[in-house]
């Protein structure tokens, strides 16, 4: 047929290939007191698909997903890709005016819905223009007027179905992506992304088997719980665990308990109240079953690597990823960390440092971190400005500044706008966060540039202190003394603040530009 590639779709290659394998039996899921199997995996998302086109559903026609980290999300996501829809999951704890962006933006013409979600936005209902459906997904039956109940939903349809004759670059899912300013934008990716990093980081660098069992602390609306918790596991024919609540030092270490994952996921913010919870409690939770730890989101401190060791004896891989690249390209490996390190190139893509003309810098020497593969999104739904300052041919601008070591191993330095030019030198405002938060009076930093009365940058450093520290102008003066005694005196900060919390989106990442604004 002319105008046709080869068929592929991410459903079969997900959920049907491991029952077509004989896993059909096998745990997929843990989630809180359920087991389900990835035979019932298989039906549900079936279901849910036929129930999609009953009502009107047609591929590349967007479904929003506002869904608890549950088997549910996993039927819903599947269930629409396996008839070419589009999923689109967002985070369950936003406002409702971004609601109202994400539906309006995508279009979306049905949304999949936690009740207590929707009871905060379904007063603005005819300000969502496309949409058409509201799915409700409640614990104890739903008695919204106008709106249709999952189980409900689900109950006629047929378990049998054809998955849609999709090619490997159709559109499959969106994903939102916060950015530090400006409005959310819509990542289109592909049917192909999720095969490509799974084979590129989660075979390679984690080594996943039918053996493992994940749990990811970073929810699956994230990029990073997506792959962690769901097409990971998944794609291995092994199992993941799910935990709906948000994670608190309290949950995650009961989960990795009784549900004995072989392989974490959090971020540094985690660790940190992580290891400080044990510190705090004396409490040493049994994490035998882990076989490595991953962080990603932020530079991981060095520190916490080293303790998390001596508290656990298991490592933690640090690496970076994007919501653009779906997962991660630049990770430790297990047996070669270098801590503080964002490690080195994960096999299939390709990563360059480059100076403002796009030319590559040499060893050692700052520049934009510039990367390419074939699990890169291709490109933000109607965002012509930023598709064109972000997508160069092949190549995409990840918007971080790196520099490169002799070895190989990549460095953070900061967001590309996040860099400061103090009297004419670059100072990494990462670089002195990693030396404040080695004091031992320091809980968490951030720095930014603040600007003098010539309107000069100079590094400012806000400083969340450890409990029962007392914020006093002497041990400010101590702190700048202890980073002009670790770095070159010039970079040590001029000023410091100290708070209580630092401002952080949702993913756990510092808003230095609000910090630019206090
Ligand atoms: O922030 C990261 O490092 C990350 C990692 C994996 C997937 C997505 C993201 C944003």
């Amino acid at each position: 047929l002319k105008g046709i590639k080869d068929f592929y779709n991410s459903a079969n290659r997900f959920i049907e290939a491991n029952v077509q394998k004989g896993l059909g039996d096998k745990v997929a899921i843990y989630s809180e007191d359920e087991q389900i199997t990835y035979q019932e995996i298989l039906l549900k998302v079936n279901r849910f698909g036929n129930a999609l086109k009953g009502i009107g559903v047609e591929r590349e026609n967007r479904i929003l997903q506002v869904v608890y980290d549950s088997p549910e999300f996993i039927y819903s996501f599947f269930g629409a890709v396996k008839i070419g829809a589009v999923p689109v999951p967002v985070n369950t704890s936003m406002k409702p005016q971004d609601y109202e962006y994400f539906l309006n933006h995508s279009r979306a013409k049905v949304l999949i819905i936690q009740e207590e979600v929707w009871n905060t936005i379904k007063e603005n209902r005819d300000r969502f223009i496309f949409l058409k459906d509201v799915i409700i997904l409640s614990e104890n039956g739903c008695d919204n007027p106008d709106t249709i109940d999952y189980h409900e939903f689900i109950r006629p349809a047929s378990s049998e179905l054809e998955a849609e004759l999709t090619i490997s670059e159709d559109p499959a899912f969106w994903l939102y992506s916060s950015g530090s300013t400006g409005n959310p934008k819509g990542v289109v990716h592909m049917q192909r992304s999720m095969e490509v990093a799974h084979k590129n980081y989660a075979e390679k660098i984690l080594q996943i088997n039918e053996n493992d069992r994940t749990f990811s602390a970073s929810k699956l609306y994230f990029a990073y719980g997506l792959g962690n918790g769901m097409y990971f596991p998944l794609g291995a024919g092994a199992s993941t665990v799910l935990l709906k609540d948000r994670p608190t030092p309290e949950n995650i270490f009961t989960v990795i308990e009784k549900q004995k994952p072989t392989i974490f996921f959090g971020v540094p913010t985690l660790y940190g109240a992580l290891i400080q919870y044990v510190e705090k409690t004396g409490i040493i939770p049994d994490l035998s079953s882990v076989r490595i730890c991953v962080s990603a989101g932020e530079a991981l401190p060095a520190t916490f690597i080293q303790k998390w060791k001596e508290l656990f004896n298991i490592d933690i891989l640090d690496g970076i990823g994007s919501t653009e690249a779906l997962h991660i390209f630049l990770s430790n490996n297990i047996g070669d960390i270098k801590a503080g390190s964002t490690g080195k190139v994960v096999p299939g893509y390709k990563v360059k440092i480059v100076n403002e003309e796009s030319v590559p810098v040499a060893v050692n020497e700052i520049g934009d971190l510039v990367i390419k593969g074939d699990s890169v999104s291709i490109g933000y739904f109607c965002n012509l400005a930023e598709n064109q300052s972000k997508f160069h041919g092949e190549w995409m601008y990840t918007g971080d500044k790196y520099y490169q070591d002799e070895e190989g191993h990549f460095w953070y330095c900061g967001r590309s706008d996040d860099m400061l030019k103090v009297g004419g030198i670059w100072v990494s405002p990462i670089e002195i966060e990693s030396t404040l938060i080695r004091n031992e009076y320091v809980f968490e930093v951030a720095v930014v540039g603040a600007k003098n009365e010539n309107n000069l940058i100079y590094p400012k450093a806000y400083i969340v202190l450890r409990d029962g520290v007392e914020p006093t102008e002497d041990l400010k003066a101590e702190l700048k003394l202890y980073v002009k005694q670790n770095l070159a005196p010039y970079k040590y900060p001029r000023e410091i603040e100290f708070i209580t919390e630092l401002p952080k989106t949702a993913t756990g990442k510092v808003q230095r530009f609000r910090l630019k604004q206090a």
